[in-house]
């Protein structure tokens, strides 16, 4: 059956906008029953990503931190095809599907306190559609360019709607200045839908660097003129829950305090991935889950 493409991108020379046709909250009973209040909620909607301080003690930050440094000391010039490295050196810059592949990850990756409040604002049983580490170490963590997750999870998972959400979780104090998440809050209600073609095995190359569903500098100019840019600054054990479609990046860190994240991405039990809508082969599993 084929999934009518309400989102189309990489298909035309030039870039359009075009308006988010999904809910952001998928207000429902367990809705009412989440953790999180009505109001928090409407700011979610309002905002597409939501901070939360204090998410995770101390405690629970010093294990996954100390499992962090572990992976990392193991996995250092490892050519499995989950470590990524950055673009001009052999250092790690991401390491994918820990949930799947790591018990301390694995457990973080059911954490109720995160299925909880994914299940609330989805409206849905969840599922993780991808988890990563990245690193960003101090002086050579490189940048991620400005992006929308789910212009590529739809292009290249093949994700039919925007019924999904990333936890990106501090391990490190997020500073102004050690390359922080910046989001475009309200970019969400807005799809831009990005030129060029997707070529063949992209995400071989994407994760390191991204150049194609990257969006048009103008549209960019227009969105952060509108939204603005909020900084995720916070102590570690912070958790941002921020929308599919949010339109965000990080710079790059010159500082030797490193900024270490991990993202567990949670995608609704609804929204189950398609043949990807580039037409394409669909990417391995442990960039999206399938099975
Ligand atoms: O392609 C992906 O799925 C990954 N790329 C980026 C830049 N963010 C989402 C995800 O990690
Ligand atoms: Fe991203």
């Amino acid at each position: 059956m084929n999934h009518s493409d309400r989102y189309p991108s990489r298909i035309n020379e030039n870039p359009s906008t075009l308006k988010r046709v999904d809910r952001v909250v998928y207000w429902s009973d367990k809705t009412k029953e989440g953790p999180l209040t009505k109001d928090t909620l409407l700011s979610y909607e309002k905002k597409g990503y939501l901070s939360l301080r204090g998410f995770f003690s101390p405690d629970e930050v010093q294990e996954l931190r100390d499992e962090l440094t572990k992976l990392w000391q193991e996995n250092r010039g490892s050519t499995r095809k989950e470590v990524i490295s950055e673009p001009q050196s052999r250092e790690v810059r991401s390491i994918f599907a820990v949930h799947r592949d790591n018990t301390v990850f694995q457990n973080l990756s059911r954490h109720p306190r995160l299925v909880s409040v994914a299940e609330q604002i989805l409206g849905s049983d969840v599922y993780v559609h991808q988890s990563r580490i990245n690193y960003k170490h101090g002086f050579t963590g490189k940048e991620f360019y400005w992006h929308s997750d789910f212009e590529t999870w739809h292009v290249e998972d093949g994700m039919p709607g925007m019924r999904a959400l990333s936890c990106s979780i501090s391990l490190e104090e997020n500073y102004h200045y050690n390359g922080p998440l910046l989001l475009l809050p309200g970019s969400h209600q807005t799809f831009i839908s990005c030129v060029g073609q997707t070529p063949e095995s992209h995400y071989e190359q994407s994760l390191r660097k991204q150049e194609y569903g990257v969006p048009d500098q103008e549209n960019l100019k227009r969105m952060v003129e509108q939204h603005g840019i909020d900084t995720m600054i916070g102590p570690a054990g912070t958790v941002v829950f921020f929308d599919c479609n949010t339109m965000h990046g990080s710079n790059g860190n010159i500082t030797p305090v490193p900024r270490s994240n991990v993202f567990m991405v949670y995608n609704s039990v609804e929204n189950r991935l398609v043949a990807p809508f580039s037409g394409q082969e669909p990417r391995p599993d442990y960039i999206a889950t399938r099975d």
